[in-house]
C-alpha cells in the first residue's frame, strides 16, 4: 500500500461526537508523548498533519484522518499516563476511550505504540486489556528506535514481547525520526484492510 493522500477530517472531544463514517478505522493508541502524532505524520509523509508536542498530555481529542480519499481512517487517540491531570480529566479520557472501543463496527485494528526504551506501564497494560476485552486486533509498534542501537532494539523487542505475553512477530520496531519501520507498517495495513469482514 502507498499512502497517497491524507487529510484531517474532524475531532471528537466527547463520546457523542464519535461518528462512524462506515469506513475501516485503524486507531493509534499509547501514552502521551510516545510519538502517536509523529507516527501518523511519518506514515502519511505529511509532517504537519497531526500536531506533535514536546509537552505531553495536550491532546484530549480523538482525531480522525482520512487516508487515500476514504480507503480507511487513521484515528489518533488521546494519550494516557500523563501525571499532571486531574481525576476528572482521567475519567473523561476513560469515558471517551471506552466509548470509542465499545462501538467498533468500523474499528479494524489498533496500533499500540510503546517507547522502545520503556517497560510497558500500567496504562499500557490497561489499554491491552481493553483490546482483549473488546476483541480488537492489535499490533504493538515500538517507537523512537533511533534512541537505541540495533542490538538493543532486538533485545528490547524480545523483552517487551515477554512482558506483554505476546509474540515478537506482533511487534514492529519504528522510528519517525529515522524513518524506520514504514514498509512493515504499510504491509500490516494491507493485511488489516484485506481481511473480509462479512
Ligand atoms: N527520538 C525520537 N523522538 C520522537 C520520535 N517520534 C516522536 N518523537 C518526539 O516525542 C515527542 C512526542 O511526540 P508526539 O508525536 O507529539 O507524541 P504523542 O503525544 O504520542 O502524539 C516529541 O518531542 C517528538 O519530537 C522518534 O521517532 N524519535
Ligand atoms: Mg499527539
Amino acid at each position: 500500500m502507498k499512502i497517497k493522500s491524507a487529510e484531517f477530517l474532524y475531532s471528537a472531544g466527547y463520546p457523542e461526537q464519535l461518528n462512524e463514517q462506515g469506513v475501516p478505522e485503524i486507531a493509534v493508541a499509547g501514552r502521551s508523548n510516545v510519538g502517536k502524532s509523529s507516527f501518523i505524520n511519518f506514515l502519511t509523509g505529511n509532517g504537519k498533519l497531526a500536531k506533535t508536542s514536546k509537552e505531553p498530555g495536550r491532546t484530549r481529542l480523538v482525531n480522525y484522518f482520512r487516508i487515500n480519499g476514504g480507503k480507511f481512517l487513521l484515528v489518533d487517540l488521546p494519550g494516557y499516563g500523563f501525571a499532571r491531570v486531574s481525576d476528572e480529566e482521567k475519567l473523561k479520557w476513560a469515558e471517551l476511550i471506552e466509548a470509542y472501543f465499545r462501538s467498533p463496527a468500523s474499528l479494524r485494528h489498533v496500533f499500540l505504540l510503546l517507547d522502545i526504551r520503556r517497560d510497558p506501564g500500567e496504562g499500557d497494560v490497561r489499554m491491552l486489556n481493553y483490546m482483549y476485552h473488546y476483541a480488537i486486533p492489535f499490533t504493538v509498534i515500538l517507537t523512537k528506535s533511533d534512541k537505541v542501537s540495533r542490538m538493543q532494539a532486538i533485545d528490547r523487542r524480545r523483552k517487551i514481547a515477554a512482558a506483554l505475553k505476546i509474540g515478537a512477530d506482533n511487534i514492529i520496531v519504528s522510528s519517525s525520526y529515522a524513518k524506520q519501520g514504514k514498509e512493515d507498517i504499510l504491509t500490516r495495513i494491507d493485511e488489516i484492510l484485506s481481511i473480509d469482514m462479512n
